[in-house]
Formats: structure tokens, C-alpha cells, sequence
């Protein structure tokens, strides 16, 4: 059991329709993390903590996209359907978000990559951060490695995230490396309600 405190804030990356099964980069099963998600979110509510929600939000023309030579399909076109996030996801209103990769020169699959969400998070006194959403092996992974590199605690939300799997075991080796860099994982049923 783990109890939420002062210092938590939750960070939902990039729950967003291009990611969700039929979406241009349809993560397998990442519906899946919606209602799970929600419940998190229903927990950092009660108990009054900041939510995060990054969003990959490319121009068109973007240098990940297979036409200009990247190695995606165009997705997440910034206020496009598809870079919307997913209609089930209940973000409070308040909820900070965090637009990434929003230039056509780079890209940035952490939420801390050219954003200020790591002054954002100092300046309300978060030192722990809860992390879930999608790509387990991209955005996930480096959201998370980008938090510990920059001294945060961070608890990955192992229940509430899924990978793309470009080669099979992608996801699986992404949570190893999340942990052997100092990540510890829960499921929602470890938080005390
Ligand atoms: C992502 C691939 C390309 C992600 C974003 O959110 O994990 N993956 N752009
Ligand atoms: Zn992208």
C-alpha cells in the first residue's frame, strides 16, 4: 500500500486518439489505460494534487513522419482528431498540459524535452512523480528517464501503460530499464484510497 503525498503529482503522457487502437500509430490495447488511468486521476483529485497531461502535438511537415524521411506515419497533427486526447479520459480542467515536439525540426518523445514542465513541477514542490500513459517504449520510457535524470522520484504506473512493440519484447525491456534506473512500479490497487 502507498499513501499519496504533498509532493506527487500525476503525469499522464499522451493519452491522445492517434495512439488508441484504429489511431494513425495505434498502440495495441491502449484503450486499455484509460479507465485505469481515470482512477488515478480520481485519487490525485481527492486528495488535491497537480495532473500532467503531455501531448505529442506536431506541426505538418513534422521530421518524424515517414514523408519528410522519419520513421512514423503522420500523427497527433497539432488540433487535429487525432492529437486529441481520448474522449474517455476524465482530465479535470485544471489539469496542466504539456505540448511536445511542437516544432517541424525536432522531436522529443519526453515530456521534459524543450517544455518548462520541470520548472512547472519545482515551483509547486513535487519531488514524486506518477507516470502512466503511452508508448510504454517511447514517450513513457523517456518521460521517465528525463524525471530521474532530473532528481525526481518516479513511480511508473505499470498497469496503466502500453507499448508499441516495434519488435516484440519492445515494452517489456522498457520497464526494465525504467526500474534499473531507479523507477519503482505500482498497480492503482496499491493506493491507499
Ligand atoms: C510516441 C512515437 C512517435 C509516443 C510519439 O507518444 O510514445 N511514439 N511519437
Ligand atoms: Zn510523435
Amino acid at each position: 500500500m502507498l499513501r499519496l503525498a504533498a509532493n506527487d503529482a500525476l503525469i499522464l503522457v499522451d493519452v491522445q486518439n492517434d495512439f488508441l487502437p484504429g489511431g494513425r500509430l495505434g498502440v495495441a490495447d491502449g484503450d486499455a489505460v484509460v479507465p485505469l488511468l481515470n482512477r488515478y486521476v480520481a485519487h490525485f483529485r481527492a486528495a488535491g494534487l497537480p495532473i500532467v497531461a503531455t501531448r505529442d502535438w506536431h506541426p505538418t511537415g513534422h521530421c518524424s513522419f515517414a514523408a519528410q524521411g522519419g520513421p512514423w506515419p503522420e500523427h497527433c497533427v497539432a488540433d487535429s482528431p487525432g492529437a486529441a486526447f481520448a474522449a474517455g479520459l476524465e482530465l479535470p480542467g485544471d489539469a496542466l498540459i504539456i505540448s511536445k515536439a511542437d516544432t517541424v525540426e525536432a522531436d522529443a518523445y519526453s515530456g521534459f524535452q524543450d517544455t518548462d514542465l520541470a520548472e512547472q513541477l519545482r515551483k509547486q514542490g513535487v519531488t514524486r512523480l506518477f507516470i502512466g500513459g503511452l508508448a510504454t517504449d517511447y514517450c513513457v520510457l523517456n518521460t521517465v528517464s528525463d524525471a530521474l535524470a532530473a532528481d525526481f522520484e518516479v513511480i511508473l504506473l505499470v498497469d496503466a501503460v502500453r507499448a508499441v512493440d516495434v519488435e516484440p519484447g519492445d515494452g517489456a525491456r522498457a520497464i526494465d530499464e525504467m526500474r534499473a534506473k531507479g523507477a519503482t512500479t505500482i498497480t492503482v490497487e496499491d493506493i491507499q484510497p
